[in-house]
């Protein structure tokens, strides 16, 4: 048995460290890598038994042609030549008969490496296909830090060990960044207190010392309070403000009507708290504002977060260790030149953009240019992505030839006309940038390929030849293309020292350097309260999409499953439990339902049918749907992205998938 270092390849912020026990080319074991510098050892309960998913039998094996019709799950296996010929005959096709505007390439979170995420890219790219705006996450979040902070870096995870105060503001640390519960709980010994602001504190309340819940979408409005009594108490920095904040005179001058009793209108959170945490806030030194990304998912989301980033600074905590905003990205900038993957020189002319939100619209056969070329790799947009009945009707086309390339038989993948078998992290090479902590780290190949999977990357190779596209680009190898990034690092990544970067052609993470918090990489190089190339320069609260429904419905992630990931693992699901629906008891008793009862949730979108769970930790006139299920998990089929509309936020483009309303009833 030979121990190999890799890593974990899916959607989360620390990009863990892993070993992986090898035996007879079979990955046997994994456990934490204790030498990675951000994980140290310590992963999740889902990854310990990576080995579990990566030998499933479930896996797909062969590429698969449909037999059946459409979404009927019918396919009977194909040679790689056969599918590669089908699908080059089909994309010709279209491409003649209604032109590259039809040809979608849809990726997103399903591997998070560098390669075999992007490298569709210089294939779709070279065909002149739609140009995918990805957008399905946190876009809306860093659109909104952005128009404060520039490309400064934010807090990083490595400074919390100074904060004196530790506001966790919408993140389920247990669930989506495990490895900080540490320094909450080292914290908390050493007497600095962690207060929770949530919309649905379920799983985290526990673990703080208090907590405020809001109304969803409405956080803007306690940050603006918080800033009025910071303001009006003295308590704001006002010398670092005048030195280092564009418009903060102006700024405070619209404070004075956020007044912590209009707040507790707005978001529900009694105006004797705010007052209480805002003084708090104010007579901390260095406070850590830990942000995660739910409340940015709404119609306000961007505005939301560029108040929350100005509270963050207000108290001049951004210039002192442990102070500041952690939950956007500590690295400051790209660690490899990602032209080299994704090449957009090889792009004859800009494509047609279409919103990853928007599937559903892009394949509308009433819409203009109808997609008739789907190719699919990386997600599972029946289950990840808004108005799940519009994407179902889309994929039922006839006119529609959809391919896939999976490692099991999604609910997207039901749906295909063909089907090609997907590698694990372990059976392809690659890199990684972790997006929450300030490391980069390679992983070879470890194991061979089971069956005749293949990587994202060798099939995009193997289409371009179909296609008679000659680049020596689509003739290299996935390591050509890794050594290739490693020998062309980004300052940042070269200022790592070259013995360390060396370890990284054989597998492993490097430490990046601090950012530095107080160099503003703004365009006035100083933080922008008031910032003149936004659509509102000066920022104030405005209200969230909403909806005609009476209550407001959030998707919030599980600590047993990642996205659709790790549905495979019967373990992890049985732990799970059902579709669940978090209910207030106020809200249940209003329509006389009681724990465990099945409900019906609808809108104007659709229907989808729950578990009730009653609980006094989802803020009142508040429903929560945790994670993502497969559809024959539903009772009704319907997942809780069928009540999810294609609305954008204000920037970013992102995903509005907590600004929903639904009607609840007992079934
Ligand atoms: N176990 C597990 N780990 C994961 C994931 C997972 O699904 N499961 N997902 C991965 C992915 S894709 C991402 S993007 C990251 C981060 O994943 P995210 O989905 O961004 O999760 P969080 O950052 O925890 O933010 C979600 C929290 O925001 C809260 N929230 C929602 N609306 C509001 C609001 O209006 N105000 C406030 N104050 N709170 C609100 C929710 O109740 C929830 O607790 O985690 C990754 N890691
Ligand atoms: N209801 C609800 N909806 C959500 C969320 C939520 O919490 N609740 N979270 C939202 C967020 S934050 C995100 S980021 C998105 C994520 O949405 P998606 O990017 O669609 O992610 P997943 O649903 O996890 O699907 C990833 C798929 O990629 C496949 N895959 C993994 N590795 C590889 C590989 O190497 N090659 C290929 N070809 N395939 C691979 C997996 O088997 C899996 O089926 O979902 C969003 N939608
Ligand atoms: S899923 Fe997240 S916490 Fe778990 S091993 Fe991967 S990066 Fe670490
Ligand atoms: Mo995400």
């Amino acid at each position: 048995m030979t121990v190999h270092k890799t890593i974990c390849p899916y959607d989360c912020p620390t990009s863990c460290g892993l070993l992986a026990h090898v035996e007879d080319g079979r990955v046997v074991r994994v456990q934490g890598d204790p030498q990675h510098p951000a994980c140290k050892g310590m992963i999740c309960g889902k990854m310990r038994r990576y080995e579990r998913s990566i030998n499933d039998p479930r896996r797909l094996l062969t590429p698969l042609v449909r037999t059946g019709p459409k979404g009927s799950g019918q396919f009977a296996p194909a040679s790689w030549d056969q599918a590669a010929r089908t699908i080059a005959e089909r994309l010709s096709a279209v491409l003649d008969e209604a032109g590259p505007g039809a040809v979608l390439p849809f990726y997103y979170s399903g591997v998070m490496s560098l390669i075999q995420r992007f490298c569709g890219d210089a294939f779709f790219g070279s065909l002149g296909a739609c140009e995918l705006v990805m957008t399905l996450c946190a876009s809306a979040k860093s659109a909104g830090y952005k128009a404060v902070m520039g490309a400064t870096g934010g807090l990083d995870p490595r400074e919390l060990e100074h904060s004196d105060l530790l506001l966790v503001w919408g993140a389920n640390v247990r669930a989506t960044r495990l490895q900080t519960m540490p320094d909450l709980r080292t914290a908390r010994r050493r007497g600095v207190r962690v207060v929770l602001v949530e919309a649905c504190a379920e799983e985290m309340a526990a673990h703080c010392d208090e907590t405020l819940l809001v109304r969803p979408g409405t956080d803007g409005a306690l940050a603006l309070a918080m800033m009025h009594v910071l303001d009006a108490e003295g308590l704001a920095d006002a010398a670092f403000l005048r030195q280092h904040a564009q418009g903060y005179e102006d700024f405070r001058a619209t404070l004075g009507a956020c007044t912590p009793a209009w707040a507790e209108g707005v978001c529900g959170v009694p105006a004797d708290r705010i007052v209480a945490l805002a003084r708090e806030f104010g007579a901390a030194g260095a406070p850590a504002i830990l942000l995660g990304s739910g409340n940015s998912r709404y119609g306000n989301g961007a505005m939301t977060v560029r108040l929350i980033t100005i509270l963050s600074a207000f108290t001049g905590a951004w210039g002192r260790p442990g102070g500041g905003l952690c939950g956007c990205s500590p690295g400051g900038g790209a660690c490899v030149d990602m032209a080299r993957v994704t090449r957009p020189d090889l792009r004859p002319a800009p494509g047609r953009r279409v919103n990853i939100n928007q599937l559903a619209s892009a394949l509308d056969p009433d819409g203009e240019t109808p997609v008739r070329y789907l190719h699919v790799y990386g997600s599972n947009p029946v289950a990840s992505v808004s108005n799940q009945n519009g994407v179902l009707r889309g994929l039922a086309r006839e006119d529609l030839f959809t391919v896939v390339h999976e490692r099991f038989m999604t609910d997207t993948a039901r749906w295909a006309d063909v089907i090609l078998p997907a590698t694990f992290s372990v059976e392809q090479a690659d890199c990684y940038a972790a997006y929450g902590y300030a490391t980069f780290a390679a992983a070879p190949r470890l194991v061979p390929p089971p069956g005749q999977c293949r990587s994202n990357w060798d099939i995009f190779r193997l289409l371009a030849e179909a296609m008679g596209l000659d680049d020596p680009h689509f003739r290299r190898t996935e390591e050509d293309l890794l050594a290739e990034l490693l020998a062309h690092p980004t300052p940042l990544l070269a200022a790592v020292p070259q013995a360390q970067r060396a370890a990284l052609a054989t597998g492993g993470a490097v430490s990046l350097p601090f950012a530095d918090h107080t160099a503003w990489r703004t365009p006035s190089g100083m933080i922008e309260i008031v910032n003149p190339a936004e659509p509102e320069p000066m920022p104030r609260y405005i209200p969230p999409h909403g909806g005609a429904e009476a209550l407001r419905l959030i998707a919030v992630p599980s600590s047993w499953t990642l996205n659709s990931i790790f549905l495979e693992r019967d373990d992890l699901v049985r732990s799970r439990g059902a579709m669940e629906l978090l209910l207030h008891p106020d809200d249940a008793a209003a329509r006389s339902i009681a724990d465990g009862d099945a409900v019906l949730a609808r809108n104007d979108q659709g229907r989808a049918t729950f578990r009730a769970r009653l609980t006094p930790l989802v803020a009142p006139g508040t429903v929560a749907a945790v994670g993502v299920f497969t559809r024959d998990q539903a009772p009704d089929g319907s997942l809780v992205n069928a009540l999810h509309h294609e609305r954008l936020s204000d920037r970013g483009e992102a995903t509005t998938l907590n600004d929903n309303t639904v009607e609840v009833e007992r079934l």
